[in-house]
């Protein structure tokens, strides 16, 4: 995506390697200010992970790839012995960051394999080419997801998101920002409403950043505001990004997505997932089997922010000791949901049938395009 930094353009990537470094935007300091982080070895970026230095389903599983190419970047003098032991414990390093999305566990287990044969050097290098290829591979999803999911976007409308699924929580453009970037670049003049996205606020710090600098007209809003504005009618579609997609279409995101949907069925609004291959899970049957991830009630009580001495700051929202649970993802069961947005075009009713044929079988030829497009 194109940002301004310091008065310059830029076209930044979420993250990217560097030869045994792992580069990121931060993503925890935005939209105050502008960070890249640099991760040394596979320890420090599954660290970056963990804490949500990068964060979305996409951004997690290009730094999980990454992450093992550092380990077998990090084990090229041992024997394969050595060598097959450090990857395996990476890998599990790796999955222990974040339960939920699929993206990451998929990039780790398509480095292990591409670790599977060969002397150590050709396994490191296969490891490294896996990784790269996750990332190649989501490039060219994010541009397909942009074009498939634009034909659902007519001139005027007002579509509402949830969290960020943009450039930032994949590899560039997005997902569930990308048919709307793309709408912007055909010329069809559309306004985002973008959720908060409490407790850590992705919408309100990420997406309104990203479509700031992109010029694209956008409010906030409270989360809490969402059905108010679909009940006045001012909302034609929601699209949102996923983290894990199960075998029959129920969907797992950020915590929030649930009542959105169930909202927008009720307005009768268009309700449309984005969301690469890398995220639907055919081996998890249906949304009750996928694991969420609870995080640190902190995140609910105390709020980031930049204090009146123009300093990042963390406040206290809720008196000391306050009780709190902080689920981070939601399912939304496929009842509500029109349909998904992927790289290889949409997918509509039977979802099951369609994400069984597009995702369950190998050698699917690259461009194929889904019957639904
Ligand atoms: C991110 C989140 C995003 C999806 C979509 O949660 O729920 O909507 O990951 O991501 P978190 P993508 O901020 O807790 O990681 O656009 O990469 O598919």
């Amino acid at each position: 995506m194109q940002i301004k930094v310091d008065g310059k353009t830029e076209d930044i990537k979420s993250l990217w390697r560097e030869g045994s470094l792992v580069k990121m935007v931060d993503q925890r300091k935005l939209p105050h200010s502008f960070e890249i982080i640099s991760l040394n070895n596979h320890k420090e970026t599954a660290w970056a992970i963990k804490n949500m230095a990068t964060r979305g389903a996409g951004a997690i599983g290009n730094a999980a790839g990454f992450g093992m190419a550092q380990a077998a970047l990090e084990a090229e003098n041992k024997s394969l012995e050595e060598f097959t032991e450090y990857l395996n414990e990476a890998a599990e390093t790796i999955r222990q960051t974040r339960p939920t999305a699929a993206n990451l566990f998929k990039a780790v287990d398509r480095c292990l394999e591409a670790a599977n044969w060969g002397t150590v050097s050709m396994r490191v290098e296969n490891v490294v080419k896996a990784a790269d290829q996750i990332f190649k591979d989501d490039l060219k999803a994010s541009e397909e997801i942009a074009k498939a999911g634009s034909r659902l976007i007519k001139d005027g409308f007002k579509i509402l998101t949830h969290c960020n699924a943009g450039a930032l929580a994949y590899v560039d453009h997005g997902t569930a920002l990308a048919p709307i970037r793309q709408a912007v670049k055909e010329g069809k003049d559309v306004f985002v409403w973008v959720d908060e996205t409490r407790p850590r606020g992705q919408g309100a710090r990420i997406t309104a950043w990203e479509l700031e600098q992109e010029g694209i007209p956008y409010a906030l809003i409270a989360d809490n505001a969402a059905g108010y504005f679909m009940q006045k009618g001012e909302v034609d579609m929601v699209i949102v990004g996923a983290d894990r997609i199960a075998a029959n279409g129920d969907v797992a995101n950020k915590i929030g997505t649930y009542e959105k949907a169930v909202v927008a069925f009720e307005n009768k609004i268009p309700f449309w997932v984005a969301a690469p291959g890398m995220t639907f899970d055919l081996n998890t049957l249906s949304g009750d089997a996928i694991k969420i991830e609870e995080r640190d009630p902190e995140e609910v009580t105390t709020m980031w922010g930049l204090g009146e001495d123009g300093k990042r700051t963390r406040i206290k929202i809720a008196a000391e000791g306050t009780n709190a649970r902080n689920p981070a993802f939601d399912v939304t069961p496929t009842k509500y949901l029109n349909g998904f947005i992927t790289e290889y075009g949409l997918i509509e009713r039977p979802f099951d049938e369609g994400i069984r044929w597009l995702f369950g079988q190998p050698g699917l030829p690259p461009g194929f395009k889904y019957a639904g497009t």
